[in-house]
């Protein structure tokens, strides 16, 4: 049986990363290729009970380590429970955000260096990294507009623009030094052409 690939999906809020996870996952389903469609922060139990307190409008106070641990600890679980074991079964697993969003948030958002985050990125995932990561990279106005039109928003989409504009930075200079795994989309096209470019993509992967 093949290794199952880890792919991750990653942007602003708005780019269109849930969108993009069911046209993949459709794309997953027509070929044959057993998957697991995930996300963080959440995935498990523990995983969606610490999304709902990180995530959650009125916990305000929680300092930036705690944010940063929170994130990791959900992420330890994650993968002791679901993306580990679905990897080595041989499925494919899709995941809506993984550590890149910790660059991009809590790193280039909240300004914690890159070093302190890539000191938890080793020890909890050891070796483990996506084997793709497609970047839906918008304008942050557009990005804000489209999620606005939802509901309420949580403790991240109450940040203020420049915080995303950070966020934004940060993912395309991780897509710079990782140009072959980080592949950028643009995410203000119309679905069908941001569609077509993840079916571009998906075909190097394909078996
Ligand atoms: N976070 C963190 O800080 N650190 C971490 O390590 C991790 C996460 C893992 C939860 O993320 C928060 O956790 C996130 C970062 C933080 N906070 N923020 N911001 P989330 O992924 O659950 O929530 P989100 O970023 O707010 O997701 P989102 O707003 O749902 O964005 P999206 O999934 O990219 O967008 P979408 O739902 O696919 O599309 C939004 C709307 O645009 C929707 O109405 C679509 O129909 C429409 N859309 C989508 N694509 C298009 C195109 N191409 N054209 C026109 N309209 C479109």
């Amino acid at each position: 049986m093949s290794a199952g690939r880890f792919i991750t999906l990653e942007g602003i809020e708005g780019a269109g990363k849930s969108t993009s996870l069911e046209f993949i996952q459709r794309q997953l389903r027509s070929v044959g290729i057993p998957h697991l469609v995930t996300r963080e922060p959440g995935g498990t139990d523990l995983g969606e009970a610490l999304r709902e307190i990180l995530l959650h409008r009125n916990r305000t106070g929680i300092c930036v380590d705690s944010e940063l641990l929170l994130m990791f600890a959900a992420r330890a679980q994650h993968l002791d429970e679901r993306i580990r074991p679905a990897l080595e079964d041989g499925s494919w697993v899709v995941c809506d955000r993984f550590t890149d969003a910790t660059y991009a948030y809590q790193g280039g958002g909240r300004g914690v260096p890159d070093e302190r985050i890539r000191i938890l990125e080793n020890w909890v995932q050891g070796e483990l990294r996506p084997d793709l990561t497609l970047l839906f990279d918008i304008p942050v106005d557009q990005g804000l507009a489209r999620a606005g039109k939802r509901s309420a928003p949580d403790r991240f989409e109450r940040e203020q623009q420049e915080f995303f504009e950070r966020v934004r930075r940060h993912y395309l200079a991780a897509a710079a030094c990782e140009p072959s795994r980080i592949r950028v989309i643009d995410g203000a096209l119309t679905p069908d052409q941001v569609q077509d470019r993840i079916r571009v993509i998906l075909q190097e992967f394909l078996p």
